[in-house]
C-alpha cells in the first residue's frame, strides 16, 4: 500500500468511526452551524458528458464546449478539492456544500458553485433536443407564468439583463412554486446562506462570456436563443419531478 492509499484508507476509517459522533465534525465558525450530515470519501471529479463536444453544433460550437468542460469546469473542481482539504466541507456532498457555504469561504463558494452549476448545466442540454416540456413541468410552467412563451420571455430577460458573469435559473421554492432568478459569478439558489431567493435548481443557463464568446462574441441574446434548441426537457422534467416529491 503506498502512502497515498494508506492515508486514504486511514481517512475513510476515521471518517466512518466519526459517523457515530457527527457533532465532532462541527466546524468552529461563529454560529457553529457547519456540520456535515453525510460522509464523502473521494475527491470530486469531472463528470463525463453524455454527448460529444461537437454534438450541439450549430447551436453550441465544439471548441467552446471542449474548453468549457475540460478546462473551466475541470479548474473549478481542482480548486474545490484543494480548498476543502482538512475542512468539514471535505466530508460534504456537493449539495451540502452549497447549503452550508457562507461568504467567509469565497474559494469554496466560487469553485463549489462552479462545480455544481456546470454539472447541472451539462445534464440539462443535449443534441436533438429543444421544443417544449410536457407533463407536470409543462403544467406548472403554464400555471406560474401563463404560458411556455411567457416563461421563455421572462427567463430570457433574466439571462440577458444579468450584468456581468453569472447564471439564469428556473428554480422551485419551498412551497413547490417555480420562479426565475439570476445569480452573480458561480452562486446558485441552493446557497441558502448567501442568496436572497432560495430554491432547488430545475434549469440553468451559464451567461459567463466563456460560455459563448467564441461563437457569439458580444451577442449574448443570440446565445440565449440558441440555448432553447439544446434544452433536454426530458432531463429537466426528471429533475422537476424529483424536486416535487
Ligand atoms: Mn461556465
Amino acid at each position: 500500500m503506498n502512502k497515498r492509499n494508506f492515508l486514504k484508507s486511514f481517512a475513510i476509517i476515521t471518517a466512518t468511526s466519526l459517523l457515530q459522533i457527527p457533532k465532532i465534525m462541527g466546524f468552529n465558525t461563529e454560529n457553529d452551524e457547519i456540520i456535515p450530515t453525510t460522509i464523502k470519501d473521494n475527491d470530486f471529479s469531472l463528470p463525463n458528458l453524455e454527448y460529444d463536444y461537437d454534438a450541439l453544433v450549430p447551436h453550441f460550437d465544439k471548441m467552446t464546449m471542449e474548453i468549457h468542460h475540460s478546462k473551466h469546469h475541470a479548474a473549478y473542481i481542482k480548486n474545490l478539492n484543494e480548498a476543502i482539504k482538512n475542512t468539514p466541507f471535505e466530508k460534504m456532498t456537493l449539495e451540502e456544500i452549497q447549503n452550508k457555504v457562507t461568504n467567509k469561504f469565497p474559494i469554496i463558494r466560487n469553485n463549489g458553485g462552479g462545480h455544481y452549476n456546470h454539472s447541472l448545466f451539462w445534464k440539462i442540454i443535449a443534441p436533438n433536443a429543444g421544443g417544449e416540456p410536457t407533463g407536470k413541468l409543462a403544467e406548472s410552467i403554464k400555471n406560474t407564468f401563463g404560458s411556455f412563451e411567457k416563461f421563455k420571455e421572462e427567463f430570457n430577460k433574466a439571462a440577458k439583463n444579468h450584468f456581468g458573469s453569472g447564471w439564469a435559473w428556473l428554480a422551485m421554492d419551498k412551497n413547490k412554486k417555480l420562479f426565475i432568478t439570476s445569480t452573480p459569478n458561480q452562486d446558485n439558489p441552493l446557497m441558502t446562506k448567501i442568496n436572497k431567493q432560495k430554491g432547488t435548481p430545475i434549469l440553468c443557463l451559464d451567461v459567463w462570456e466563456h460560455a459563448y464568446y467564441l461563437k457569439y462574441q458580444n451577442k449574448r441574446i443570440d446565445f440565449i436563443n440558441a440555448f432553447w434548441n439544446v434544452v433536454n426537457w426530458k432531463a429537466v422534467e426528471k429533475i422537476f419531478d424529483n424536486s416535487s416529491k
